[in-house]
């Protein structure tokens, strides 16, 4: 008989599992021991931190549709795993923790590296966390963590005390009280009933101005959104999460929306009298329709996010692609094209308005013109991550996404650090497709550093070595800094938060990879043409101007008045207001 740890490690090779992200420790010596006996059906990735494999199980998750898993030992371990965890939680990601405790005649004995797990996982995995306390009980528990995980598309865990590891596995006994579980799991499919696709129909058909809203939802049905949006004369803006659902270079697309949005976006949520969300919890409000101005649709797989965040009318449980199938027969063609020909030039003006604002002088390098000139160089296939930052805002306007490509960040818990752990996780489940990583050097002084000698260790097996990892080396913790400038009108606090310098780009040369650091605007193109042609992972180190706001031209009145405010006796005002004008100044000359 193997023995409980061995049977595990089985048993999720046995569920098409074939990489787990973790750390050893000693309370999880029983199932790495195991790994010996599974050979290469199962790799044990070994990343610098347990944060690391969390985020790396989250994205293998969410880029591949299979279940991400990640081990880590009892305690520290464990505990460091959550962050990367609730990261998953939030955006519907499956992926199992697999984590390690202390034997079970200690547990309650305040022994050392005893925590109660089970309490603390009970939040992050609140579909599923069970301690397996019997080798019989196994079994059902990977089972179930995979099952669960996978039906609710969330974080699950199972907590094994580390001599339950090493005991000889039994199955379970045929008495009373033995589960017998077995594998298999299969989607779904979910579509509204028909009076309610009618329902939802007569609202969209009624309106003459359509907004159409994405989220990940809407991952796989780019086809039928399209489709729809042509049927209702539609323009369709992208939630960030979901920003891949529907390339950039269709002509009716907006792009992203609120604060990190495009202003294309908001003036056509602004003049809708018709909102149609799919498959997006996109959480701010103030930058949806006001109450009553717009009758709303919305399309969610999960029902307790229908009616959230506007006041739907009518919401469908369903799956998007089935839903916008069953619903376009009962679509009518708008003949009237006005409003969806106003979306179109709006759309067309601000791909100009991006590119004039990405070509203004700023010291030493305006950090929008690293995304400009990445956009025109994206490789098909590519996959794009992105950190939590100013990174972000330029990465959710500038880039211009084509069919095929894929685009991940932590849209939802915003967390700073997952964008190269996501690089990583992408390169290992995809070594034949280049990955691009975009972060700041707060995130990259946090963990990217760290994940960059995963990269160094891993990155001679992957086929195709395009992987950059562009670090905005700005000296701030910008984002935060513009948030405390327009949201709070306080100025930058320098204590709180500047930044130390780093070399990037001489760290990658010094664990092996390539480092290019720029700081003139004629570097960039050629920068970008040798890191996506270089035989090695690149770290691109660009040192930008912190002092470029990463906000749209179209800021509300009031964030305009708490960054005026902010900005006196700030000494770095006179630069920062010729970039916001001079972003107004596009904005108007172009109309
Ligand atoms: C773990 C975590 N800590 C803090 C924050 C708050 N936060 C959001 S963006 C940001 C600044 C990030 O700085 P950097 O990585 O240098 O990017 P920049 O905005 O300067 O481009 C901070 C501190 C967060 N989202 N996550
Ligand atoms: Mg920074």
């Amino acid at each position: 008989m193997p023995t409980t740890g061995q049977f595990m490690l089985e048993r999720l090779s046995a569920w098409g599992v074939r990489r787990v992200y973790g750390y050893p420790g000693d309370g999880i010596n029983g199932l790495l021991g195991a790994f010996h006996e599974v050979g290469d059906r199962l790799e044990f990735v070994q990343v610098r931190h347990e944060e690391i494999a969390a985020f790396a199980a989250t994205a293998h998750a969410k880029l591949t549709g299979e279940v991400g898993v990640c081990m880590a030992t009892s305690g520290p371990g464990a505990i460091h795993l959550l962050n990367g965890l609730y990261d998953a939680k939030l955006v519907h990601a499956p992926v199992v923790a697999i984590v390690g405790q202390q034997k079970r005649m200690s547990i309650g004995g305040n022994y050392q590296q005893e925590v109660d797990l089970q309490v603390l996982f009970k939040d992050v995995a609140s579909e599923f966390v069970q301690t397996c306390m019997e080798p019989a009980q196994a079994r059902h528990l990977i089972d179930r963590a995979i099952r669960i995980a996978r039906a609710t598309r969330s974080p699950t865990c199972v907590i094994v005390p580390n001599d339950v590891q090493e005991a000889e596995y039994e199955e379970p006994p045929r008495e009373h009280g033995a589960v017998f579980s077995s594998i298999g799991f299969s989607e779904p499919r979910i579509v509204p009933r028909e009076a309610d696709l009618r329902r939802a129909a007569e609202v969209l058909n009624a309106g003459e101005r359509v907004a159409i809203l994405i989220g990940q939802g809407a991952i796989g049905a780019g086809a039928e959104v399209e489709r729809v949006a042509d049927l209702l004369g539609a323009g369709v803006a992208k939630a960030l999460n979901g920003r891949a659902a529907l390339p950039d270079d269709l002509p009716f697309v907006t792009g992203s929306i609120g604060l990190l949005g495009t202003k294309a976006s908001a003036d056509m949520i602004d003049g809708c009298d018709t909102l149609l969300m799919v498959g997006s919890s996109f959480p701010y409000g103030e930058w949806l329709p006001a109450e009553g101005q717009a009758r709303g649709v919305q399309i969610d797989i999960d029902g307790r996010m229908l009616n959230l965040r506007y006041p739907i009318e009518v919401g469908l449980t369903g799956d998007s692609r089935e839903t916008l199938l069953a619903l376009i027969p009962l679509l009518k063609r708008k003949a009237d094209r006005a409003w969806r020909s106003r979306i179109e030039d709006d759309v067309h003006r601000w791909w100009e308005i991006l590119d004039a604002q990405a070509h203004e002088p700023a010291d030493p390098l305006n950090p929008q013109l690293l995304f400009h000139e990445l956009s025109k160089r994206l490789p098909e296939r590519a996959i794009l991550t992105s950190d939590s930052g100013s990174a972000t805002d330029w990465w959710a306007r500038h880039l211009k996404l084509r069919d095929g490509m894929q685009a991940i960040l932590s849209g939802t818990l915003a967390t700073m650090c997952p964008a190269v752990p996501y690089a990583l996780a992408g390169k290992m489940a995809f070594p034949d497709r280049p990955v691009i990583a975009c972060l700041g050097d707060g995130a990259m002084q946090m963990l990217g550093i760290n994940a960059l000698i995963d990269i160094a260790k891993y990155h001679g097996r992957w086929s195709d070595q395009r992987l950059v990892v562009l670090v905005l080396n700005n000296h701030d913790l910008n984002q935060v800094t513009w948030e405390q400038r327009v949201l709070s009108g306080d100025p930058k606090l320098d204590a709180s938060q500047q930044l130390p310098d780093f070399p990037y780009a001489a760290y990658a040369q010094l664990i092996g990879l390539k480092g290019i650091r720029i700081d003139a605007p004629e570097q960039v193109g050629p920068a970008w043409d040798e890191a996506l042609a270089s035989g090695t992972p690149v770290v691109l180190e660009a040192i930008t101007d912190p002092e470029v706001p990463p906000l749209p031209p179209h800021i509300r009145f009031e964030q305009a008045r708490q960054m005026a405010h902010a900005l006196v006796g700030d000494p770095a005002r006179g630069r920062i207001l010729r970039h916001a004008v001079k972003g107004k100044l596009d904005e108007l000359t172009r109309r």
